[in-house]
């Protein structure tokens, strides 16, 4: 009778001792699965530009008559910027805010090279002809 009764209960054991292996081997899989598709998360979703520092801007806009391409750059503060002017025609170029005055001739480029320290818009005009020429953006940063 006692016998009977400790096999029947090892049995048991056995049956609740096997469902407890299936148990946590279905949590372990849940749980790396999970892991998984977090990691992929991770990897899909991350921001591809991390935080970098100032960096060169380089720029080769071309003046032709009063227009000049491209016209319009947008850098971030801190930044390096190194406009080179090209033009078929004598300009004097102004870059305002940061009052950098150049003059540009054809076969005679003009640099203008500075660090981005001051955020907002900023025209750049011809002095020649009074025309706006573009603008410098500068994006806080
Ligand atoms: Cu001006």
């Amino acid at each position: 009778m006692c016998h009977a009764r400790d096999d029947l209960g090892s049995w048991d054991e056995k049956r609740s001792l096997r469902w407890l292996n299936l148990a946590v081997a279905r949590t372990v899989i849940l749980v790396l699965g999970v892991a998984l598709v977090l990691a992929a998360l991770f990897v899909l979703l991350r921001p591809n530009t991390p935080a970098t520092g100032p960096q060169t801007r380089e720029f080769d806009p071309r003046i032709s008559g009063n227009n000049m391409e491209p016209s319009d750059f947008t850098v971030t503060e801190g930044d390096r910027v190194v406009l080179r002017i090209t033009a078929d025609s004598p300009h004097e170029v102004h870059l305002h805010g940061y009052d950098i005055e150049r003059e540009v001739a054809p076969g005679e480029p003009a640099e203008l090279s500075f660090e981005a320290d001051l955020t907002g818009r900023f025209t750049i005009e011809d002095h020649e002809t009074e025309e706006e020429l573009g603008t410098l953006v500068v994006e806080p940063r």
